[in-house]
């Protein structure tokens, strides 16, 4: 079989709710992917930075296969040898007191909410089913219904409500804002440290931490949603550590397991998570065996191979060489680490016109909205193979789209 017919089955059997660019990809090692035509691509994506370490990582695979050796679901009614393990790993890496394993990004981001809300009502002392949640317009957060319900882009809501109730929205990067949204009622504001779907938006200076003392001040959780932008993507364990301060609850996904399994994770204090009694949450493959062995060794990985700080020397790297190109469809080239934005000019015509010529030069690049392209290569990727991509990215951007 070849690439249009793997199109044409895909196009028949399932769902249309992606616009895949037509590279069908059949294998994959560090940062690069292979297609069925035998064809090479530097990946630029990264899989939405759940391949920080790389595709396939030799040794996360190993630990992958050493457990599924042993075992892979035991369910939470049941212990496993795992899950004490990946708790202590994760809280002593990051500095948080507890975790609570969930499988993809979006029920993270529901269980940062409902611990959110207990903790309100339970330690706050907010009246019952009063509680307030502010967020931040365009952010991401998941696909759910609640996580959907607090976009503000209309397509993620369009034939989907009723949505649940008790959410605020305020401008991203507006700290007056968050001050008049809080009321005694508020019990956490999310974020996303650096807003990626938006197009890699990076907030004010000092921006942060202002809103972090907002939520001091007013007892109220400051919920970083770190699931694309954290684990060393933005060149910091997470990103919002640009701002020298400790969020008082951080979701991650994606890159905890080094894209080979979903897992996702709260983490937070005691007092916070400790609000979760024997059957107030879960879910049947949180916290498995497999998923746990896994994210042990991505995080391992992480820090051994130093990935952090290549992200943080590589990205700077990069995006200076990206800003020094003249070209007149670039309006801004923005980013932390290797996690980068290049906005156009609207007259450029779109943002994915670009990713296809890039794909046909052996790129992958994925635009977000209309005029904005994503730079985010597996953070193991070399200067050399950036230097690669820089040559096609420089001629794709001065000549349109050949
Ligand atoms: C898709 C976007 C990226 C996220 C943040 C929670 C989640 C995500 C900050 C939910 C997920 C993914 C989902 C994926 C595309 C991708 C994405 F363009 F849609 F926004 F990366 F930029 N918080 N982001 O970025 O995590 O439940 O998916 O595990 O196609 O929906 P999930």
């Amino acid at each position: 079989m070849q690439t249009q017919d793997y199109i044409e089955l895909e196009d028949r059997y399932n769902a249309h709710n992606y616009h895949p660019l037509d590279v069908v990809i059949e294998a994959a090692q560090g940062a690069w992917v292979t297609d069925v035509e035998g064809k090479k691509y530097l990946d630029f994506l990264s899989a939405y930075s759940a391949v920080n370490q790389g595709h396939n990582h030799p040794r996360i695979v190993q630990a992958m296969k050493d457990q599924l050796d042993r075992v892979a679901l035991t369910s939470r009614a049941f212990r496993n040898n795992q899950l004490p393990l990946l708790a202590k790993e994760l809280c002593e890496l990051t500095g948080y007191e507890m975790m609570l394993p969930m499988n993809s990004g979006a029920e993270a981001v529901e269980t940062a909410i409902k611990a959110a809300r207990k903790w309100g009502y339970t330690v706050k002392g907010v009246p019952a089913d009063q509680a307030e949640i502010i967020a931040c317009r365009d952010n991401f957060h998941g696909r759910t219904i609640t996580t959907v319900g607090m976009s503000t882009e209309p397509q993620y809501q369009a034939g989907f409500g009723p949505f649940t109730p008790g959410f605020k929205m305020v401008p991203y990067g507006d700290a007056k804002a968050l001050a008049e949204a809080i009321t005694p009622n508020t019990v956490g504001f999310i974020i996303e440290p650096i807003q990626g779907e938006a197009g890699v938006h990076i907030p004010p200076k000092g921006y942060l931490r202002k809103a972090f003392d907002l939520c001091r001040r007013n007892n109220v959780l400051f919920i970083a949603d770190e699931i694309q932008s954290g684990l060393g993507r933005a060149g910091k364990l997470f990103a919002h550590h640009w701002e020298n301060f400790n969020a008082d609850m951080v979701i991650i996904g994606k890159a905890l397991s080094g894209g080979l399994y979903p897992v996702s994770a709260v983490l937070s204090s005691r007092e916070v998570l400790g609000v979760f009694k024997p059957g107030d949450h879960g879910s049947t493959f949180g916290g498995n065996p497999l998923a746990c062995a896994v994210a042990r060794e991505a995080l391992k990985v992480l820090v051994e191979e130093k990935l952090i700080e290549r992200s943080a020397e590589l990205g700077e790297y990069f995006k200076g060489r990206l800003q020094r190109i003249e070209s007149p469809y670039v309006k801004e080239v923005r980013g932390r680490g290797l996690f980068i934005g290049v906005e156009l000019y609207p007259e450029a015509g779109g943002a994915r016109r670009f990713c296809v010529a890039l794909k046909e030069r052996g790129l992958l690049c994925k635009e977000t909205h209309e005029h904005t392209i994503r730079f985010a290569p597996p953070l193991v990727v070399k200067k050399e193979e950036l230097d690669w991509a820089y040559g096609h990215i420089e001629a794709v951007l001065m000549n349109g789209n050949q």
